[in-house]
């Protein structure tokens, strides 16, 4: 279907647009009509007569209240999934066709758990489990970025959180919390001027909270079309940093590939086939406190090489590049770690990559001139040779 030119603008305008307002109460601090300012229990059993708003749920729910014993990232109120617990909320799709991510928060429901349960999310033709990884931040809590999916204006959406768990001893198992959630849709990516890789500064992702130093996890993602990272696949576990909290070589956003050997990124673009491009990108670390030598491999169509960066965990960045020569049409292009490393707190952190440019290489731009050259040499060959000509029939005439 060809896209009218209002739709293509409205599209662009909806890009990245923040979401916030089409969920009711995502943080969970509009509480339950039953809840007693001055209550010593942080924990808030739901009941059909006291419900949260915006919210409906099923089986064993509770309402939390942040303390010394649960940090949360909010402003300190959550819901807790416990026992076939299960909340809903359905959102109506708002504009053009967009795609939808969403960034929320699981928190350990307890401690000394022999089992964390997962938390099951689903919205129609979708169903991801999410578990708690408790190795990639200093907090207890995480936030997660994920790809819900893509609707039109007027549709709704039932977005359900669920808990789950394999375990059958419910006694040892910690049921998970849930907050801070973020809507974000985005319409269709606008050009990146003569960067042939739309989002190769990972600027269109998930949402970052505000007051959250611990970035964004992204879990293996084999889609880079359906991805939280727009039209990035992620391999492994990596973390969507941002500016404000972590240092990102070029604006808001980067990724720091966090999971170790063979972790990172990937998408593919159309190449002319036999063309030589050339492969831009910066490769960095957070200032998290990540040191380590990492190396990281640029992989190329069939072709890889590697890269190495000495971190001090401060805040470094280099440009790097790599020319090659398209050997099929479909290219795929990845960044992947070859190093596993922990911060000192035992946090497993590794290389930031961010401003991927791709373009046809100097050589490419050359051929190309050169040929627009011939041609026109060619054409005035042509013209001069058609005047001689007629210079001669002139010539016979007279
Ligand atoms: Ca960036």
């Amino acid at each position: 279907m060809k896209r009218q030119p209002e739709t293509i603008i409205l599209s662009l305008l909806l890009m990245g647009l923040a979401s916030a307002d089409l969920l009711q109460n995502p943080d969970f601090e509009s509480p339950p009509a039953n809840l007693k300012g001055n209550s010593t229990s942080s924990f808030l059993l739901l009941s059909q007569n006291n419900t949260v708003p915006g919210w409906t749920f099923e089986g064993t729910v509770q309402y939390v209240t942040a303390n010394q014993n649960m940090s949360l990232p909010g402003n300190g109120h959550a819901i807790q999934l416990c026992q076939d617990g299960k909340i809903s909320q359905t959102f109506i799709a708002n504009g053009s066709i967009v795609d939808y991510v969403l960034t929320f928060t699981i928190a350990p429901g307890g401690r000394n758990c022999s089992d964390n349960a997962d938390v099951v999310i689903s919205v129609p033709d979708s169903t991801r489990v999410f578990s708690l990884k408790q190795q990639y931040g200093k907090e207890t809590w995480e936030s997660y970025g994920h790809y819900l999916g893509r609707w039109g204006e007027g549709e709704p959406v039932n977005l359900v959180f669920q808990s789950q768990t394999a375990e059958s001893n419910y006694n040892s198992t910690c049921w998970p919390v849930i907050d801070s959630l973020l809507l974000k849709s985005f319409g269709t990516l606008p050009d990146a001027n003569d960067n042939l890789l739309p989002n190769g500064g990972f600027e269109a992702g998930p949402d970052f909270l505000s007051n959250s130093t611990e970035g964004i996890l992204l879990d293996e993602n084999p889609s880079a079309v359906q991805s939280p990272i727009q039209l990035w696949s992620v391999l492994g576990t990596v973390k969507y940093i941002d500016s404000k909290h972590f240092f990102v070589p070029q604006g808001n956003a980067a990724i720091e590939i966090v999971s170790g050997v063979s972790a990172g990124i990937q998408t593919a673009v159309i190449l002319k086939e036999g063309s030589k491009y050339n492969l831009e990108f910066t490769l960095g670390d957070a200032n998290d406190t990540c040191v380590g030598d990492f190396i990281v491999g640029a992989q190329t169509g069939s072709t890889t090489q590697n890269f190495s960066l000495a971190s001090s965990g401060t805040g470094s960045a280099k440009k790097l590049s790599v020319t090659f020569k398209a050997k099929t049409s479909a290219t795929p292009i990845s960044f992947l770690s070859y190093t596993t490393i922990q911060t000192r707190d035992g946090v497993y952190c590794g290389p930031v990559v961010d401003d991927v440019v791709l373009r046809a290489s100097y050589g490419l731009k050359l051929e190309m001139q050169l040929k627009v050259l011939i041609s026109l040499y060619i054409l005035v060959a042509i013209l001069q040779f058609r005047s001689i000509g007629d210079d001669i029939k002139q010539l016979f005439t007279i």
